[in-house]
């Protein structure tokens, strides 16, 4: 294969994953790149689990802090965690044995914003940044770094770090180059300028990474895919649902309230948004953009049937086959997708400003329209909150969809409080479950509470939260939320008690 690696001073710095390993010692805080299992480093992060690995077998307690955009891979978040290896993770996670390790007190983890980790790490809040590990495509010869299939955090791991190791990916595609969009224009108040952005598919900062090479302590070559799984086809109440929203989105453009080509989508990862992507593909709705962190298969369809005109993110997110599309045909793509750091991606001022529908999935909604989208039971951490409170909080339409029940009926989606809250009934505008919508714009919280429990709930737990409401409405307590607080999480309790809700 051609070399990726043209500017001389680097080309010196290659050496093996096992070598640059070595140069990450104990106790450091290190930023890697990935998110949602795209453009994370494939080698060094393998090499160091057995580094510390061998560390540990000679009593030695290794450990590293980890930051990332999003969620990476088995190959490093996973193993990373298999040797406990991690002190501190953050900001968010979906990787089983990490989950595990946190969950039962062996990992830290913070769970923030996604769009706060840049200016809280500029901030200082997390300390120093010592080391910088990041999946690039290629350099050019003035040492400017192609990004790979992520941008998340790199621009400021990169910035902020004392030193730097470089994977170079072959096995990533070359055209990738010229698709990215990474904004230096960021500063911390009160020097804060606006973001000249007004469209989503705007142009506002550089194509490369810039590193000053003295900063490049080691170059490594890898020739790996991001490993990503498939999608399972849309099961029926993932079709409900979807068909439920694009319902709403019909009505809506009747009303005149969103134009006839909706306003520009974000939608988060999973199998219902994947099905909500695939109904708007086979829908009504032309000439659709998107502005949203992850890019999915089901985007990748949209762009290629021309029912999406351009697309705005921050990461892939794709199955082999549509890696496979995208390499394929990737000059059409690169005219139609800009990748950005996930400071703009993510950035509420652009949020704000384009008037997003947002779309993302959540564990749970009380029927105030509270919702969880990250702890199970109110102790057990799921992945994170990601970018879903970027986006639902800033966003001209915030959606939040899941099945009415989990665990085959033994849990309620719909609960009479939440067991943990994300995002405020004040952020949560349309619930949707397979059984309907509910509409809680303009609404008070007793005819949010009517709404959601008559169209969302399933009809095995409606009977009990009506009479949950009915006896918080006549406890003589205050009218404005009414509640039973002895009773509010009894349904929990009895879940972990019994198995049962
Ligand atoms: O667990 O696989 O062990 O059975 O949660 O649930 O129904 O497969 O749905 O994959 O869409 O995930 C909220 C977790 C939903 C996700 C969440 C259990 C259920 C299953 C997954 P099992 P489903 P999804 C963009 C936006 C936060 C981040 C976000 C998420 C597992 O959407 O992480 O939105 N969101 N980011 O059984 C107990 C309940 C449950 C429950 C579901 N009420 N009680 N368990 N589960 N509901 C992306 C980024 O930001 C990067």
């Amino acid at each position: 294969t051609a070399s990726r690696i043209l500017c001389p001073t680097l080309s010196k710095r290659v050496m093996s994953a096992t070598e640059a390993a070595a140069l990450i010692p104990s106790g450091v805080n290190v930023g890697m790149s990935g998110f949602t299992g795209a453009g994370y480093p494939k080698a060094v992060p393998q090499a160091l689990a057995e580094h510390i690995r061998a560390h540990r077998a000679q009593g030695e307690n290794y450990r590293i802090s980890v930051w990332t955009g999003a969620s990476t891979a088995p190959e490093l978040d996973g193993a990373l965690a298999e040797v406990d290896g991690i002190e501190l993770r953050l900001p968010y996670q979906s990787d089983p044995i990490c989950r595990q390790k946190i969950n039962d007190g062996k990992m830290e983890y913070i769970d923030i914003h996604l769009s706060h980790v840049a200016q809280h790490a500029w901030s200082g809040f997390f300390g120093k940044l010592d080391i910088a590990v990041i999946e690039i495509v290629g350099i050019t010869e003035d040492g400017r770094l192609i990004p790979s299939s992520s941008i998340g955090n790199n621009k400021t791991w990169i910035d902020q770090a004392d030193k730097v190791i470089l994977e170079v990916n072959h096995g990533q595609s070359a055209g990738l180059e010229g698709m990215h969009d990474v904004y230096y224009g960021t500063a911390l108040p009160p020097r804060r300028k606006p973001i000249q952005m007004t469209q989503p598919d705007e142009r506002i900062g550089e194509k490369y990474l810039m590193c000053p090479p003295e900063k490049v302590i080691a170059v490594v070559e890898t020739n790996a895919p991001d490993r990503n799984s498939r999608f399972s086809e849309p099961d029926e109440k993932s079709r409900k649902i979807a068909e439920h929203l694009l319902n709403f989105f019909a009505s809506e453009v009747e009303k005149k309230r969103l134009p006839a080509n909706l306003l520009p989508l974000q939608s988060g990862v999973g199998n219902i948004a994947n099905a909500v992507l695939a109904g708007l593909n086979e829908g009504p709705f032309n000439n659709l953009t998107a502005y949203t962190e992850v890019l999915q298969d089901g985007m990748l369809d949209m762009l290629k049937s021309g029912k999406l005109a351009k697309a705005s993110a921050t990461a892939f997110s794709l199955s082999p086959e549509a890696n496979q599309e995208l390499a394929d045909n990737i000059d059409f793509y690169r005219d139609r997708i800009v990748l950005r750091t996930q400071e703009i991606s993510n950035h509420p001022e652009i949020i704000r400003r384009l008037g997003i529908i947002a779309m993302n999935g959540m564990i749970e909604a009380d029927i105030y329209g509270n919702v969880n989208s990250t702890h199970v039971m109110g102790t057990r951490i799921m992945n994170g909150i990601g970018g879903s409170g970027d986006f639902a909080r800033n966003g001209y339409l915030s959606v939040f969809m899941t099945p009415s029940t989990a665990k085959d009926g033994a849990i309620s989606a719909i609960v009479p409080m939440v067991s943990h809250v994300d995002h405020t009934e004040h952020d949560v505008q349309i619930v949707v479950t397979e059984q309907g919508l509910a509409d809680l714009r303009g609404l008070p919280p007793r005819q949010r509470a009517l709404n959601i429990i008559e169209n969302c709930a399933h009809p095995d737990f409606r009977p009990k939260l009506r009479d949950y409401f009915e006896r918080a409405c006549a406890s003589g307590r205050g009218m404005h939320t009414p509640h039973l607080l002895g009773e509010a999480l009894s349904w929990h309790q009895r879940f972990e008690e019994t198995g049962q809700m």
